[in-house]
């Protein structure tokens, strides 16, 4: 085995003056979704600084600290720079590239050879986005082998929202959405720290313009963050309500007959099992279960209903908080239907898609397809495919569980299973057991430290990437994208470190493919379906396999059809807006069109009438309880930019509280403090936060370790995932456990060592 790295050729990309004099260069970020165009200054092909665009078209300049902490990131001593295997002491050696894909690869014959590619499996995490062509491709190799389980953190997520809409239907044109709503509604959601549930830009600048055109904001989480205080009503729910909460604001709307009764009329089925199953959540009954005042619930129903345009849209926390997400997404999709919240015929497409082909938008409904039922049949809980993806909170028993289907090889894509999946110990035992664990990550994660193998992949500005618009016809209703058609072309700008041995985390799949003789083809992202789905699904394009392609040229491929020519998109340093050259018109129904949307799926309606009976969906594990675990999140994406840059002398994911429960436990800031659930416990860092309900406790996800590192709390916070069980509440479709509104307990913990001393 050659254990030394082949030598990397240097050279200076093209537009870099080098050495000695900095240059300016244009990208985008893609830290997170927001994709903020940036100039970045370039010194020694080194990025030196990153800041905002000024010539940006949809962000004017926008930038916030952690993209201009990419220099910190991309450079950080952590930063894997050579991929390493693992010795059966569990120490780790450096090994090249290609001997890391050939050792890969001889096991992953061995293994299918003795078990059947169907031992084979991938988990897909978020930093999967980071890199244009790796979902494709890595999907593509595991169909390519005979696998069918690809996982990813999809389904701890949000998976109700493309569950519940392959239930309801699809208007087959945009969703108002973004374009000059009256009226915006927020569940559990934080706009201005998530950039989720708004246009991509200044979240600020936006909500301010929405504000001083007259828009209502409502916000409904039981936590008074920053977006709510600056939101025109906000109501404070305990956790765990949400589909009480929904039910009752269309039951207001229906029985006051605020609802779009002509668009009902012409698109919608099953209004009157809808408007049963809404009965019996009275505004009173709604108000007792979650703490809130009926005239409230009342009020927001009004405005919500009485504005001529708007959205709703959720986030996390009522997915995660009542382990009920289709149902609850199903609730809010109703709740934009009978609201008639959908572009008409002869209204223009404002962001009609800039790398797809423009497809013909009609004033129609596109009726229920099906949802869930199909694809690999999980040996647990009844579990099978989903429009969200397939359950991963069964992943690990999937891997622990002999017999046939049991998983012997995972390939972890930008993910970080060990600390972003519930039921952290459970994972942790899987994970171990795996014949073949193998990772590509920046740096030596919990999972990545399991691996037998980590290839050190390259990092944001040192890859190709490409954005653009796309209409808002999919996911959710009004969950990202944009006010104008644009899009954003950015080359590589700079080699990776020097003497460094890294590749572009989809080679790894491109070379085992070529190693194993099987053809890539360029997969659709099956993980995160837009809908409805095309009627006839065109054999995705192959891959040449004898050359070695680069990134740009899977990005040709990729935007072949595009609406704007690739080489028209790279004229445009700082991204640019494409407006089409006639504007693009919804066109009217087609002749004889009979399909509708369906708001009385019989399997909804039965779980909205157990949700009634239900009351408190966390019972079961609340006895002796007397918290509720909160997710939140903070300017750390996850598991990732956990870096001084980012959290600004502030390390780890503190326990906030409200002061009349500290003061209550007799716990200060800085306190150390043990949070336990009915499955473990983790320890916290204390901290007040009167922006909770009392009885509450927010604690941001993918912090801390492995159980062996928790007396570095202070510096690397604690693994909430160890409080949450699989198997105990879950939603019945997705398997997303319950994973906030947890029952735990808070007790304060006087311990000694090093990391536990001293109050930060
Ligand atoms: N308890 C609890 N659990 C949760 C959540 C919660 O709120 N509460 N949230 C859930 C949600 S919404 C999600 S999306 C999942 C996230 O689940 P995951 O996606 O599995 O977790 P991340 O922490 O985002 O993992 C990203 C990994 O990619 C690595 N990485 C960062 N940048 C790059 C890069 O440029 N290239 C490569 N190759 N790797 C990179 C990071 O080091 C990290 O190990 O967690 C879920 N889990
Ligand atoms: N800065 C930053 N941005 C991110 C991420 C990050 O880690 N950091 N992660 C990215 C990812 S992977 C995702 S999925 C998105 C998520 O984006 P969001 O969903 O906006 O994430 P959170 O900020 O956790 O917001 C969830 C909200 O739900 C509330 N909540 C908790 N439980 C309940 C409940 O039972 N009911 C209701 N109604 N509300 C509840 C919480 O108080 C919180 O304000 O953000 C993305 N953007
Ligand atoms: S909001 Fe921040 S992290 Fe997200 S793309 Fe913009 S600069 Fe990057
Ligand atoms: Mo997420």
């Amino acid at each position: 085995m050659n254990t030394t790295p082949p030598e990397r050729v240097a050279h200076t990309p093209p537009g870099v003056t080098s050495p000695g004099g900095a240059t300016i260069q244009k990208s985008f970020c893609r830290v997170c979704n927001n994709g903020c165009p940036i100039l970045v200054e370039i010194e020694d092909g080194l990025v030196r600084k990153v800041t905002g665009d000024p010539a940006g078209p949809l962000h004017h300049g926008y930038s916030c600290h952690r993209g201009r902490a990419l220099p910190q990131l991309m450079y950080d001593p952590a930063r894997e720079l050579f991929s390493t295997r693992r010795m059966p002491d569990g120490s780790r050696v450096r090994i090249g590239v290609d001997d890391a894909i050939d050792e890969i690869v001889a096991k992953l014959r061995d293994v299918i050879a003795r078990h059947g590619p169907d031992s084979v499996a991938m988990y897909v995490g978020t930093a999967s986005s980071k890199s244009v062509p790796l979902i494709p491709l890595s999907d593509s190799f595991l169909e390519a082998i005979g696998a069918t389980r690809g996982w990813s953190a999809n389904t701890l997520d949000q998976p109700g929202k493309q569950i519940a809409h392959g239930l309801h239907g699809y208007w087959m044109a945009p969703s108002q959405s973004f374009d000059n709503p009256e009226v915006i509604l927020w569940i559990g959601i934080n706009p201005a720290m998530t950039y989720t549930g708004l246009p991509c830009g200044s979240p600020k600048v936006f909500m301010r313009d929405q504000l001083r055109k007259g828009t209502r904001i409502i916000m409904i989480d039981p936590r008074a963050h920053d977006t709510a205080r600056r939101c025109t009503m906000h109501i404070q729910p305990r956790p765990g309500h949400d589909v009480a909460i929904m039910a009752g604001l269309i039951r207001i709307i229906l029985s006051e007959k605020l609802h779009d009764q002509a668009f009902v009329a012409e698109n919608v089925e099953g209004l009157d099992a809808l408007r049963a199953a809404v009965e019996p959540f009275t505004p009173a009954l709604v108000a007792e279960r979650a703490d809130i005042a009926a005239e409230d619930l009342v009020k927001v129903a009004r405005i919500f209903a009485q504005a001529k345009r708007g959205y709703v849209v959720a986030g996390t926390g009522p997915s995660m908080g009542t382990a009920q997400g289709t149902l609850f997404e199903y609730l809010v999709l109703a709740l934009d239907t009978i609201c008639g919240h959908y572009l008409r015929a002869g209204e223009e497409v404002i962001t009609p898609g800039t790398l797809e082909p423009v497809p013909a938008f009609k004033a129609q409904a596109h009726g229920p397809i099906q949802a869930f039922g199909y694809g690999p049949r999980l040996r647990f809980r009844g579990f099978t495919d989903t429009l969200g993806g397939l359950p991963v909170s069964a992943m690990a028993e999937e891997i622990l569980t002999p017999g046939e289907g049991q998983v012997r090889a995972l390939f972890v894509v930008g993910g970080n299973p060990a600390t972003a999946v519930t039921d952290q110990l459970q994972m942790l035992e899987a994970l171990g057991s795996l014949e073949l664990l193998v990772t590509t990550d920046i740096q030596m994660s919990a999972t990545a430290k399991l691996s037998h193998y980590n290839i050190a992949p390259t990092m944001h500005l040192e890859t190709a990437a490409i954005r653009g618009d796309k209409p808002p016809t999919g996911y959710a209703n009004s969950y990202a994208g944009s006010l104008a058609p644009f899009a954003h072309y950015t080359p590589a700008l700079v080699e990776p470190p020097p003497g460094s041995d890294v590749i572009e985390e989809w080679e790894l799949y491109y070379r085992m493919a070529q190693r194993m003789g099987v053809q890539l083809r360029l997969n659709p992202m099956r993980y995160y379906t837009t809908s409805p789905p095309p009627k006839i699904r065109r054999e995705p394009p192959a891959i040449d396999m004898t050359g070695a392609p680069t990134t740009d040229d899977i990005i040709a491929l990729m935007t072949a059809r595009a609406r704007i020519p690739l080489d028209e998109v790279k004229r445009h340093p700082s991204g640019a807006l494409f407006p089409p050259d006639t504007p693009v018109i919804v066109q009217p129904k087609d002749a004889g069109w009979t399909e509708k949307f369906d708001l009385g799926n019989p399997l909804m309606m039965r779980d909205l009438a157990e949700a009634f009976e239900t009351i408190d969906v966390a019972r079961d594990l609340a006895e002796g309880h007397a918290f509720r675990l909160m997710c939140r999140r903070q300017h750390q994406l996850n598991s990732s930019l956990q870096i001084p840059a980012v959290d600004r002398g502030k390390p780890g994911n503190p326990a906030y509280m409200h002061s009349t429960d500290m003061a209550r436990l007799g716990i200060a800031d800085g306190d150390l403090v043990e949070i336990s659930s009915s499955r473990s416990a983790i320890p916290a860092v204390a901290m007040t936060d009167d922006e909770l309900r009392p009885g509450t406790v927010s604690m941001a996800q993918c912090f801390g370790d492995t159980p062996e590192f928790d007396d570095r709390v202070r510096e690397i916070g604690s693994c909430t995932n160890r409080l949450l069980w699989n198997d105990r509440v879950y939603e019945r479709y997705s398997g997303q456990p319950l994973m906030s509104n947890v029952p735990v307990n808070v007790k304060p913990i006087i311990k000694t060592g090093p990391a536990y001393a001293e109050p930060v």
